[in-house]
C-alpha cells in the first residue's frame, strides 16, 4: 500500500469531458462486442452486461486516486475498463485465456487486477461488502489515506452481510464509500417487491452514516456526489452510503431477454431516453466541445481498440490442465 503523491487526485478529478465520453463509449462498444462473442460461443458461463450504467463507473472512478481500492459485483466489465485495466486483458479473461487479468480462471464475474487495486469481481450477492469494510480497516490500521469504493446492486441491501459491514464501517470510522447502483431490479424482481423502503440510501440512517442519493445517468451528478464521499473518507475517515439511480438497458444476464416479463418495453424505452452517453454528448455539443467529426473519429478509434482486444483474446492460449492446481493456496513460506 504505497501512498502515491496527492496530484493523482487532482489529475483524475479534473478529467475533461472528452476523456469521460471516451471512457463511457469504450465500455459500450466493448460490451456490444462481448454480446456478439457470447453468441458465437467464444465466451461461456455467466455474463452480465453493464450497458446503460456507464456514467456510474466512469463518474466514480474519475474521482479516485491511482492508489485507491475498488471492489465490485459480477457486473464488473465497465468498472474494470474505467479503472484502466486494458481491453485486451479484460477480453482475454472473458474468453477464458491465459493473458486475461485473472489468467482466464475467473471469467466475466471475477475480473481482478492487483496493479490497479481492482479487488474483483464477486459472484455472491452481498458477499464482497464485508471485504470492503476489511480493506477500509486495513487502510486505517496501516495509517494510509486511500479510500475503498465498494459497488453493489440494490438487492444487496436486503442481505445480512450488508448491515454487518456498514455497522462496523461506521463504528470504526473507516474510509469506505459504499455505492448502490440502483438499477431497479435484482434479476427479475423489482425493488418495490423486495424492499420495505424505496429510498434505499436511507438505510444508512440505521448506522448514523452520511448518505445521499443521486442521478446515475448524469455523470456530473455522480462525480459531485462521489467527490464529496471520497473527501469525507480520505480527510475525515468517515464512510458514506451513496444510492445512485440508474438503469440497465440489457437483460440481467446473457440468458435473460432484454425487456423480459418483469418490465415493459415502454418502461425500457422511457429510460433509454436518458442514455448517459447521449446526455454527455448533448452537453458537449451544446458547449461547443464536440462536433460530429470528432465523435466519429473517437468512435472509430474505440472500435479499433475493441477489435484488437478481440483478436488478442482469440490468439491467447488456454492454460494447460496442470494450471488447475495453481493459485489455489498462497505460499507464505517464501
Ligand atoms: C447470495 C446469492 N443469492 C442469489 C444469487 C443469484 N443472483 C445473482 S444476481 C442476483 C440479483 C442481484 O441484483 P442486484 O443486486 O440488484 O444487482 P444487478 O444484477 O441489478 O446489478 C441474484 C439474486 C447470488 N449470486 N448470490
Ligand atoms: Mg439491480
Amino acid at each position: 500500500m504505497v501512498s502515491k503523491k496527492k496530484s493523482d487526485a487532482e489529475t483524475k478529478s479534473s478529467a475533461n469531458d472528452a476523456e469521460l465520453l471516451h471512457s463511457m463509449l469504450l465500455q459500450r462498444r466493448f460490451e456490444e462486442r462481448v454480446a456478439e462473442a457470447y453468441a458465437l460461443g467464444k465466451i461461456g458461463g455467466f455474463c452480465h452486461l453493464y450497458i446503460g450504467q456507464e456514467a456510474v463507473s466512469t463518474g466514480t472512478l474519475s474521482m479516485l486516486r491511482a492508489d485507491d481500492y475498488i471492489i465490485t459485483t459480477y457486473r464488473d466489465h465497465g468498472q474494470a475498463l474505467a479503472r484502466g485495466i486494458s481491453s485486451r486483458s479484460v477480453m482475454a479473461e472473458l474468453f477464458g485465456r491465459q493473458d486475461g487479468c485473472s489468467r482466464g480462471k475467473g471469467g466475466s464475474m471475477h475480473l481482478f487486477d492487483q496493479n490497479t487495486n481492482f479487488l474483483g469481481g464477486h459472484g455472491i450477492v452481498g458477499g464482497h461488502v464485508p471485504l470492503a469494510t476489511g480493506v477500509g480497516f486495513a487502510i486505517k490500521y496501516r495509517g494510509g489515506d486511500q479510500v475503498i469504493v465498494c459497488f453493489m446492486g440494490e438487492s444487496v441491501v436486503n442481505t445480512g452481510a450488508f448491515h454487518e459491514a456498514l455497522n462496523m464501517a461506521a463504528l470504526w470510522k473507516l474510509p469506505c464509500v459504499f455505492i448502490i447502483e440502483n438499477n431497479r431490479y435484482g434479476m427479475g424482481t423489482s425493488l418495490e417487491r423486495a424492499s420495505a423502503i424505496h429510498d434505499i440510501y436511507e438505510r444508512g440512517a440505521a448506522y448514523n452514516m452520511a448518505r445521499q442519493q443521486c442521478d446515475g445517468q448524469d455523470i456530473f451528478a455522480v462525480r459531485q456526489a462521489v467527490g464529496e464521499a471520497v473527501e469525507r473518507a480520505r480527510k475525515e475517515q468517515q464512510p458514506t452510503l451513496l444510492e445512485v439511480r440508474t438503469y440497465r438497458f440489457m437483460g440481467h444476464s446473457m440468458s435473460d431477454a432484454v425487456s423480459g416479463t418483469y418490465r415493459t418495453k415502454a418502461e425500457l424505452e422511457e429510460y433509454m431516453k436518458r442514455d448517459p452517453i447521449s446526455l454527455l454528448r448533448a452537453k458537449m455539443e451544446k458547449d461547443g466541445t464536440l462536433n460530429e467529426e470528432q465523435l466519429q473519429k473517437m468512435d472509430a478509434d474505440i472500435k479499433a481498440v475493441v477489435q484488437d482486444a478481440w483478436d488478442f483474446a482469440d490468439a491467447s492460449p488456454e492454460l494447460p490442465l496442470e494450471a488447475l492446481y495453481e493459485d489455489v493456496y498462497v505460499d507464505t513460506t517464501t
